[in-house]
């Protein structure tokens, strides 16, 4: 067939392409208005406008995101995928100009039309589809592959509701509210109602007596998939990639008999539980619940994105067998490892293939990336859930591991613990499948996310694959941040200060960040240290000005800004920081006037949200929100020391906080924060870290040298013994750490309100602590007293400041991207339009 039908010509001078002109984008934004909004230039409200100027930069991204596709499909590449069940995108406006380097020109045309850029960034709710930093990272690497114009794709769910919001009682208890965000519309997503593929639940698997390991898979639900696109624009390159996210829906929209019969709710529900697997994003972090809704979450979307990759490969004409060489699927943690039985189940089922071929196959096409070794993580899914819902990937995972188990028991005769240890099914009532395990042998490679973790894996939960398959196909990618979001545009006037003190455009540097280490030498310049202390100033204000008008309340910016914000979990010990901030109260209210004003007044923010079922979370919180409320009314101190919980914590408002930080804490128990990554985002914007040795801290302190990084704590390998002594030889508080025993007495008794409502907090520590508080509590006191003391040397924080900036180049997503590429992939770049 000739392509384009019809007069090519008339084709060609019809396209257009990205347009930077002023007069052309308030046309284009007009015309959205008029038309696409149905609305008039005399009532347009904010909301109206920036959703008219969100179409507007939508076109100009469509003209690239069409010419990508073309040049992949014409290059036929090898591509590769990132399954991730999170997504934690933020807004999209501003990213988009920037990247787009439209930023100026939109900002002059929409000052034209009576509104400010500014102003309509406001009105963009967050697409705020994961937990924590396991999304945020596939959202950076998803911007990094599009810069580093990488044949990438990100295969996702597409949440009706994305975590919950969280409110704050006046009592301080956390309440959970539905995310609704795409109440307003979404000018971001481009429905593809044509692209959508049926997957089947439940039903019978009948194995075919010919062998081959073959059955055939039928009846049960079947439910619709269907596509939804979003656009991930390259920061200067043309090159933009494609996230796809899929929504359920009934393949038929309800039974017509039940309805003819009269039973009407009867012939909803089959459609009302096709729709509901994509409802919701599970809120829970590092944890794991067994909920079926959940398990089928996991295999609609590994199904569908399976089904899109094979036509898409099948499209190319190649043989099956060089599916590996075309196709890199990264698994984002453990939950899409049902794409291992899936695609096992389409090479048996579908494609005929005898065993062993299709095996080889699978091993050389996943990859498997874990992000925690805490063992609450470890996605588990009970057999009968597993037999019902998905009859014949039980099968499947019977059958590899039986042949796995056969090879362990090769290379380790009699080893019958090993073989426990190993197999993909953990006995117990009911028996149970091991994700990780599954994920593990059915992948070509495995890596943790910093150096640290990466070891723990091959050490710790993985050591007996580490010594059946060899260290070789186990490895390290540290995480990264993308300097785009991280940089650029939650710090504009930084990110202006380096391009022009460096001479190097911003695009150069942008994408090559290791070019920051020009900076160090102007630490040295008085007149560059007073520059960069004045923004870090501005960003407070921005920051106080930010928490004034929302919440009500006046921040000191004269104080130093101290920040944690993360997930409440006990393992990132905000109860530390918490009991801390007592300490220093009771240490100020014991001081006369004269000595308080000796003191640096310090401001203390926190934000998190807590698993809506995590009792000890929510119970942190509301200790936060009460200390909060009594020290910033108590006038002796107040003036030395302020505290605020900041609701409703999101990416939006990580780019407020984090630029305005002085110092901010990541202070995991060693060995149990995989790598973190606000803490790269932190130190990126001159911020100083206070932490353990824990994480990509590490390798952060090895980048920019310890000297600049306070750290504190026992070290990883102590942590196993300490918890043993808890245990079987405990000390109570009073003994072993007496400043903690006063700060929890004082709690208990009752200073903060009622002292009986946090006694089950409270005990975690008395009894037990088993994230090692009443341990690392003095040399983490000892820590805050050497950066009160670093800080009254304001010329040398500031040196610290930017030596910290500038040391910083390690830690882009585009280095990460780059590796998992060369190490994992093997996929070159194919920049678009240069060639
Ligand atoms: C996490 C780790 O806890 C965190 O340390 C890491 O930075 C991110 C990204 O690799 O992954 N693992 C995990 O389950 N969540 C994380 O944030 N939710």
């Amino acid at each position: 067939e000739k392509w384009p039908r019809g007069d090519e010509t008339v084709w060609k001078t019809n396209m257009r392409g990205v347009d930077a002109d002023v007069g052309n984008i308030t046309k284009s934004v007009v015309n959205h208005v008029q038309t696409s909004l149905a609305r008039q230039a005399y009532n347009l409200d904010n909301l109206g406008a920036y959703q008219a100027a969100a179409l507007s930069v939508r076109d100009n991204m469509l003209v690239n995101w069409n010419e990508t596709q073309l040049h992949y499909t014409r290059k036929a590449p090898k591509r590769a995928y990132y399954l991730s069940l999170e997504f934690l995108m933020g807004r999209t406006l501003d990213n988009a100009l920037l990247n787009l380097d439209l930023k100026s020109q939109y900002k002059d045309g929409i000052n034209q039309l009576g509104f400010s850029l500014e102003d309509l960034l406001e009105e963009e709710r967050d697409a705020a589809l994961g937990n924590g930093g396991l999304g945020r990272l596939a959202a950076c690497y998803l911007d990094s592959s599009a810069s580093q114009d990488l044949p990438v794709w990100g295969y996702g769910l597409r949440y009706k509701y994305g975590i919950f919001q969280q409110l704050i009682s006046p009592e301080g208890n956390q309440l959970e509210a539905p995310d609704p965000w795409l109440d307003n519309q979404n000018p971001w997503e481009l429905p593809r109602i044509d692209v959508n593929y049926e997957v089947r639940f439940y039903g019978q698997s009948e194995r075919l007596p010919e062998g081959h390991g073959r059955a055939i898979w039928t009846g049960g639900q079947e439910v619709l998939a269907v596509a939804y696109d979003v656009m991930i624009p390259g920061c200067h390159t043309r090159n933009t990639n494609n996230l796809r996210l899929w929504e359920s829906k009934p393949k038929r929209g309800f039974d017509l008999n039940s309805f003819n019969a009269g039973n009407y709710e009867g012939a909803v529900e089959s459609s009302n539980s096709a729709a509901a697997i994509t409802s919701v994003l599970y809120p829970n972090d590092h944890t794991t619940f067994g909920k079926e809704l959940r398990l089928k979450q996991q295999y609609f979307w590994t199904a569908a994105s399976l089904a899109d990759i094979i036509r898409r490969f099948k499209n190319l004409g190649k043989s099956i067998n060089e599916f590996p060489d075309y196709v890199a699927i990264q698994l984002n943690d453990t939950h899409p490892t049902l794409a291992i039985p899936e695609l096992m189940r389409i090479l048996l089922d579908e494609e005929d293939l005898d065993w062993n071929f299709a095996w080889q196959i699978v091993t050389n096409v996943f990859f498997f990336t874990n992000h925690t070794v805490l063992p609450e993580a470890l996605e588990k899914w009970p057999v009968p859930l597993m037999e019902h819902i998905l009859p014949r990937h039980m099968q499947i995972i019977y059958d590899i591991n039986m042949i796995f188990l056969q090879a362990v028991e090769k290379k380790f005769p009699g080893d019958r613990e090993r073989l426990a240890r190993m197999s993909l099914i953990e006995e117990g009532f009911p028996k149970q499948v091991r994700m990780a395990n599954l994920a593990c042998i059915g992948s070509r490679r495995i890596n943790g996310v910093a150096e640290l973790h990466s070891q723990l894996v091959q050490t710790t939960i993985l050591k007996d694959f580490v010594e059946f398959f060899g260290v070789s196909k186990f490895g390290n990618v540290t995480n990264g941040i993308t300097p785009r979001r991280w940089l650029d545009q939650c710090n504009p006037e930084l990110s202006k200060l380096i391009s022009s003190t460096l001479k190097i455009d911003k695009s150069v540097w942008l994408k090559d960040l290791y070019k920051l280490k020009g900076l160090v030498k102007f630490a040295e310049d008085k007149g560059f240290r007073a520059e960069w202390a004045a923004i870090k100033q501005r960003n407070k204000e921005r920051l106080a000005h930010h928490i004034e008008t929302t919440l009500g309340f006046t921040v000191n910016t004269n104080a130093m800004f101290d920040v944690q914000i993360k997930r409440l979990h006990e393992y990132k010990r905000q109860t530390l920081n918490i009991l801390g901030v007592v300490h220093r109260y009771l240490e100020l209210k014991a001081m006369t006037p004269a000595q308080r004003k000796k003191i640096n007044p310090k401001v203390v923010f926190f934000a998190g949200k807590a698993a809506p079922a995590y009792y000890i979370a929510k119970l942190t919180i509301r200790l936060i929100v009460n200390v909060a409320r009594v020290i910033n009314a108590d006038p002796e101190t107040k003036d030395y020391l302020s505290l605020y919980f900041l609701p409703d914590y999101s990416v939006s408002l990580a780019e407020v906080l984090i630029p305005a930080s002085d110092i901010s804490q990541h202070i995991s128990t060693a060995g149990t924060e995989a790598s973190g990554t606000s803490n790269m985002k932190f130190c990126l914007n001159g911020g100083l870290l206070v932490g353990t040795v824990d994480g990509a801290n590490i390798e952060i302190a090895e980048e920019v040298g310890e000297e600049n990084v306070f750290f504190f704590g026992h070290l990883t390998p102590a942590v196993e013994d300490l918890r043993y002594q808890h245990v079987y030889h405990p000390v109570p508080v009073d003994e072993a750490c007496p400043a903690l025993a006063n700060v929890l007495n004082q709690i208990s008794g009752g200073l903060f309100g009622d002292g009986g409502v946090y006694e089950p907090l409270v005990n975690t520590i008395r009894q037990g602590d088993y994230y090692l508080v009443t341990d690392d509590f003095d040399s983490y006191i000892r820590a805050l007293a050497m950066v009160d003391d670093a800080y009254m040397d304001r010329d040398e924080w500031v040196k610290k400041s930017i030596n910290t900036t500038a040391n910083m180049g390690k830690f882009s997503s585009d280095r990460a991207i780059m590796d998992y590429a060369q190490e994992y992939w093997n996929l070159e770049p194919i920049p678009v339009g240069k060639d």
